[in-house]
């Protein structure tokens, strides 16, 4: 009686603040931010919404910030052109992937702008700041000083190259931009100066022990090792003020006197933005936003990528202390990185997946794409994406188990009994046991997303599927049916309380499916459904005579073809990345008019070809110049076969001293150019079109 009360107040309903980072609007989203956040985080709120809880799921645009004026910048647009822009396709793509946000806000609303203000004014008002006039990294040529992503630099804890002003993105560590080794402007590439300007700071150490009692002490068994690791190396080290303003006129100003021509740093007002978006859907809904925010009940939860770590488990509830009257984290599953195809995914290199080119390739495949990022997510270290693991979820599981099970229930029950659920006889052990397993999954579930563990989470839905195949492959109904029709009546009933519970349980996970497999069970009218819980506590998910709706495909297979396509497109966009990057040879020394007049060139044809044995590159040319017949061995067998020159009209070098190759006497030399995308091509004397210069093959 005792465990059964405990596991009762367990699963009372609480009210859940539950937030995903706020993406920066200067792009769209791609497969990265969906596995480390998104999906996650709506797979939780989805789960907490159906087991009866109280839950605002919030997000927004992060639309401040660097980047986006760097971006606009790139494009000679305003900024709020920018995030007008990506504000819509982001929340398009947010929508068409089932995430149920409860509010989708943007950090340019009025109400943000107010919130964030006042938020700073009540901590300059309690004496929570350090103002300070201090030197910062100046570009006099830009005339703009240099924090955040305009200054790049050495990074002084690890040493990567490339770390930004305010943060490092290979070791995570946050730091101000004088910390910097060799800093340069990403705006001119000019070393900066230092030029004095007052900032507010907030000075984290004395928020040190807060953060140890709270963190160190508190959260050491419930948070993720990973979170928990980083922000105690961090706190290990020593935290130091950290400023929350900053020179630039993209943002939100400073609301205090002495702000004229500042804004605050957009790791300020972001998260800020959580506050903002709840007040914004509660004035909506006719709520009250306080307590999602002030009441100690109510659990309060962070899902972010690992680089927005020491935001969210230092500053923001540092600045939430300073302000007094809001509650902490309870918990922040940050998930490490996903990768690529083997390389880190990166957007100024074009290496992602981005959410509106998938729609485009895979229109009706969401929940593809939700459960191969869930099955592979990178919850304790970075994982890779691959087009191969993708086609082989849908393949080999969503197909082959999932779908599979679901369409032979379906197409069976409608072959046997016109669609009507059968009623069942005597259960056998087996029956007994199936039955007592479905019930059993609610907690298996819960167990695995109450501690953050997606992947093992869609494992065991799956397993719930594999269970319905082996339980049919193992009693043969197909065979029954001709000799045992009350037998076979059983089995099916069986089978259907199984579907019946994946129609629930698959909801958080594959909601598209859950939806469609709802609909074909005939479950549409929500008296019909099953709750979460109610798969555990009624005696029949589906009783006998409902009658169920025609059988239909719930996934389709991946054919190879449209794998290859995936991999080409990225094989592309790596090419061109190359050839953007490719460094240019630098001008060789200069050649007097009367060196070039010594060349003589003539107009050839080429009359005969072929390869050279043993040599990867070379071809033997018989070459009409006009003077005589003669050989030349040419480097172009990579590029040309011996069959497609034969007849060409080139450019000859004729005076060239001859030189014996592989033992042939090569007699002057070909002329070559390369094309953009680094092809090689003759320069054909009939082609104007080639204007590169030449290049000696
Ligand atoms: N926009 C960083 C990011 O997109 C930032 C998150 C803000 S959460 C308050 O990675
Ligand atoms: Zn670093």
């Amino acid at each position: 009686m005792c465990t059964f009360t405990a596991s009762k107040e367990k699963k009372m309903s609480k009210r859940y603040t539950i937030t995903a980072a706020l993406p920066y609007t200067n792009g769209p989203i791609h497969i990265g931010h969906l596995a480390g956040v998104y999906v996650p985080a709506d797979i939780y709120a989805r789960y907490k919404r159906l087991t009866g809880n109280d839950v605002a799921f919030i997000c927004g645009s992060d639309e401040h910030g660097v980047p986006i004026t760097i971006k606009a910048k790139k494009e000679g647009v305003t900024p709020q052109q920018i995030v007008d822009r990506y504000h819509k396709i982001i929340k398009d793509s947010f929508e068409v992937f089932g995430i149920t946000f409860d509010n989708y806000s943007r950090t340019s609303a009025k109400i943000h702008h107010d919130t964030a203000s006042e938020f700073f004014k009540t901590l300059y008002d309690k004496n929570e700041f350090v103002e300070e006039v201090s030197e910062q990294l100046y570009d006099a040529e830009a005339n703009q000083f240099l924090a955040d992503r305009f200054v790049v630099g050495t990074c002084p804890k690890c040493g990567n190259e490339e770390s930004y002003g305010d943060q490092c993105e290979n070791c995570g560590t946050s730091h101000n931009a004088t910390d910097l080794i060799n800093p340069k402007s990403a705006i001119t590439g000019n070393v900066p100066t230092l030029k004095e300007t007052k900032h507010w700071f907030l000075p984290l150490n004395k928020h040190e022990q807060f953060l140890k009692d709270w963190i160190l002490e508190g959260h050491k068994k419930d948070w993720k090792p990973n979170v928990y690791g980083q922000v105690k190396s961090w706190i290990d080290d020593g935290l130091r003020p950290r400023a929350v303003t900053r020179d630039l006129d993209w943002g939100i100003p400073v609301p205090v006197p002495g702000g004229e021509g500042k804004v605050l740093y957009v790791w300020f007002d972001a998260p800020i933005g959580y506050i903002s978006a709840t007040k914004e859907w509660a004035a909506r809904e006719g709520k009250d936003w306080e307590p999602y925010w002030k009441d100690e009940d109510t659990k309060l939860v962070h899902f972010i990528g690992k680089d927005n770590i020491v935001f969210h488990c230092i500053i923001f509830p540092a600045m939430l202390k300073a302000e007094g009257s809001y509650i902490l984290p309870d918990n922040v599953p940050a998930n490490e990185f996903l990768n690529l195809e083997g390389n880190k995914l990166s957007t100024s290199k074009n290496w992602a997946v981005w959410l509106p080119e998938y729609l485009q390739d895979f229109p009706d495949k969401q929940d593809v794409l939700r459960y191969a990022l869930t099955a592979n997510a990178p919850e304790t270290k970075d994982n890779d994406f691959t087009w191969k693991d993708f086609q082989a979820r849908n393949n080999n599981e969503l197909v082959a188990i999932f779908g599979n099970f679901i369409n032979r229930v379906v197409v069976l029950t409608n072959k046997y009994y016109n669609g009507i659920v059968p009623t069942p006889s005597d259960f056998s052990t087996i029956d007994e046991e199936t039955l007592a397993a479905i019930k059993a999954y609610p907690s298996v579930l819960e167990s695995s997303i109450e501690r953050y563990r997606f992947r093992e989470a869609s494992q065991e839905l799956m397993n719930l599927a594999r269970l319905g195949n082996k339980y049919l492959a193992d009693e043969e109904p197909w065979k029954l049916v001709k000799t045992d029709e009350d037998r076979t009546k059983t089995i099916m009933f069986v089978a259907l309380q199984i579907a019946s519970a994946l129609a629930t349980l698959s909801e958080p996970f594959l909601p598209f499916t859950s939806t469609k497999l709802k609909n074909i069970l005939n479950l549409s009218s929500e008296e019909l459904q099953t709750s979460w819980s109610e798969i555990t506590s009624k005696e029949i998910l589906l009783p006998a005579n409902h009658t169920i709706g025609k059988a239909e495909l719930l996934f389709s297979k991946i054919e190879d073809s449209e794998i290859q396509a995936q991999l080409d497109k990225l094989e592309a966009s790596k090419k061109a990345n190359e050839a953007a990057n490719k460094v240019v040879e630098p001008q060789k020394d200069t050649i007097t008019f009367d060196d070039f007049t010594k060349l003589d060139l003539r107009v050839g044809t080429i009359l005969e070809a072929e390869k050279m044995p043993k040599a990867k590159k070379l071809l033997v040319l018989k070459v009409d110049t006009g003077i005589d017949v003669r050989t030349i061995v040419s480097g172009i067998a990579e590029s040309f076969t011996a069959e497609e020159v034969v007849g060409k009209k080139v450019t000859v070098l004729v005076n060239l001293a001859p030189r014996a190759l592989r033992g042939v006497e090569s007699e002057g030399m070909i002329l070559m150019t390369e094309t953009p995308e680094g092809k090689l091509v003759f320069v054909n004397p009939d082609d104007t079109t080639i204007g590169n210069g030449l290049q000696i093959s």
